[in-house]
Parts: C-alpha cells; sequence; structure tokens
C-alpha cells in the first residue's frame, strides 16, 4: 500500500488512522476546557496535540511503549473528586448514557485525555507521513499498539487517583462473565486502586433489558472480583439491575415488563 506520498506503509488487520486525527483531537481539547470543564481552560491543547503526535508518529505501531505517552499523560492529567470514579467493562455506551445526565460521577472519557481519545483510531509509520491511515495492528496482531498502550496508562492514571467510593458497572448479559480479570478494568484499574485512599467498590451489574440474564451479583465472576477487592482491604457492594441506570435501558425500551412504573 503507498503511502499519501507514494512511500510503502505497513498492512495491518486493524482500521487505520481517524480521518482528520490532527483537527479532531484540537477541536475535541478546546471543547472540553472551554465547555464541558472550564476549570482547565489553561491547558495547552495546542501542546497537548504536539505531545500526542510525538508519541506515535514515524514509530513502529508494534513498540509502544509508556515512555512514549508519559509526557502527553503529564499534561493532561487533572483532579478528580473524590466518589465520582465510575469504571466500566462492556457497557460503553449505557455508562456513557448515564453519565453525561448525571454530574454524579465521571467516566475516563469524562476527563480530558479520555474526551480526546474516545472513539479515535491512530497508529504511525516508520516512513513519510509518518502515520498509517490505511491500516493500524489490531491487538491479536501485537499487543503494544499505540492505541492499547494508551489506554491501559490512561486507564491506569484513573485508577491510581480515585478516592473514597468508586463504582463500577457491569454486564450480566455476556458470556465471557460480567467480571474478567484480562479486561482493562480487571488487569489495570482493579490492581492500581489505592487501598489507603478508595475505601469501598460499589459494583452496578447490569443486565441488557431484553436479556439474558447471565449473572447476578451471587455470580462467580462478581465473587471473584469480591475477593480481590476484600484482600486488598476495599469493600464492596452489589446492586443487581440499578434502578437510576436501569431507566436508561429503558429510554430505549419502555415497553419492558421491568420498565412499567408497577411490574
Ligand atoms: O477492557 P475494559 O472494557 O474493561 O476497559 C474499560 C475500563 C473502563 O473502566 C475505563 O476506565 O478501562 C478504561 N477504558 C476506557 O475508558 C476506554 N475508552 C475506550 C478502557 N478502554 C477504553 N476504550 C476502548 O475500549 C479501548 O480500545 C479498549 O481496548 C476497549 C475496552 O473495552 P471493554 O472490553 O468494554
Amino acid at each position: 500500500v503507498k503511502g499519501t506520498n507514494g512511500s510503502e506503509v505497513l498492512q495491518w488487520k486493524g482500521k487505520g488512522t481517524t480521518e482528520h486525527l490532527h483537527e479532531i483531537v484540537l477541536g475535541r481539547c478546546y471543547s472540553f476546557i472551554t465547555a464541558v470543564n472550564p476549570e482547565l481552560r489553561d491547558k495547552d491543547c495546542f501542546k497537548i496535540w504536539e505531545l500526542f503526535q510525538d508519541a506515535f508518529m514515524y514509530k513502529h505501531p508494534c513498540s509502544a511503549t509508556e515512555d512514549d505517552y508519559r509526557p502527553l499523560l503529564d499534561l493532561g492529567r487533572h483532579y478528580i473528586p473524590c466518589n465520582k470514579s465510575l469504571f466500566w467493562s462492556k457497557t460503553k455506551d449505557l455508562v456513557h448514557r448515564y453519565t453525561q445526565a448525571n454530574n454524579d460521577f465521571l467516566t475516563l472519557e469524562d476527563t480530558l485525555l479520555g474526551y480526546i481519545a474516545d472513539g479515535l483510531s491512530w497508529c504511525g509509520d516508520p516512513s513519510s507521513p509518518g502515520i498509517n491511515y490505511e491500516s493500524c495492528p489490531k491487538w491479536s496482531e501485537c499487543e503494544n499498539n499505540p492505541n492499547s498502550v494508551f489506554w491501559k496508562m490512561a486507564s491506569k492514571m484513573f485508577a491510581e487517583s480515585a478516592c473514597g467510593t468508586v463504582q463500577v458497572m457491569l454486564n450480566g448479559s455476556i458470556e465471557a462473565g460480567a467480571f474478567r480479570n484480562n479486561s482493562i478494568f480487571g488487569s489495570v484499574e482493579v490492581v492500581n486502586l489505592n487501598p489507603t485512599k478508595v475505601s469501598k467498590m460499589q459494583i452496578w451489574l447490569m443486565n441488557d433489558i431484553a436479556g439474558p440474564e447471565r449473572e447476578t451479583c451471587s455470580g462467580h465472576s462478581i465473587n471473584i472480583l469480591k475477593d480481590i477487592l476484600e484482600s486488598r482491604k476495599i469493600s464492596v457492594t452489589c446492586e443487581d439491575n440499578f434502578r437510576p441506570v436501569q431507566l436508561f435501558q429503558c429510554a430505549s425500551n419502555p415497553d419492558h415488563a421491568s420498565c412499567k412504573a408497577c411490574p
């Protein structure tokens, strides 16, 4: 495959860098610091783009490192109030519908760097123009690709900065189990919570409204999560189909039995 200037670029199985990445990153950054969280109005969005591009441009997309992203993460990090951190796994749409309507909780995508990178794809290529718009490596092709390294690092930073009571929204309808210790939540976030700052995790176990209900709070994988947290001196509660969140499922499925006022 020829790059935009005719040179050869590497070929991968994943989708390539998002078109207009530069404009999207800058636009999202300015919209975050002006409209979403004006307390961050002094962040330098231009510098954030520079550090973002320095992290991956002209580099082989299978050899991304934490060092590549450290300057970006250091510049982009900001304070998150206690009791507001909301983690998730396999509930991406639902969790964001909820946080967009409810100011009590923040996911990683409600912080500056998560907001900027959400849904984007990017990777470098050693030959000019240094960005591969045709394809990027999937996780199965190489673990240390630019997207995976970024999300793992941002997730670690998000977990480390949590304090007080934290929440997690899990999906009880998936076959692999609501808690999987190879997910980013299981492998990065749970282990990077600081037990001297985080006293409790509340699990919201959501089932798809039309089922199947594969797991409840007494289920196998939830017990594994409870054991891990309790051994780290973090107390745990679990709620099946937490009603304030279920109401957002009901918005798109109002006639379902569990959406009636008096079921
Ligand atoms: O692997 P997961 O879920 O358990 O990761 C979710 C977990 C959340 O608590 C977030 O704080 O880790 C954080 N996180 C993101 O915020 C995020 N936004 C987009 C992790 N991954 C994120 N992505 C992309 O979704 C990324 O490409 C990653 O590989 C998937 C993980 O989604 P999942 O399996 O549902």
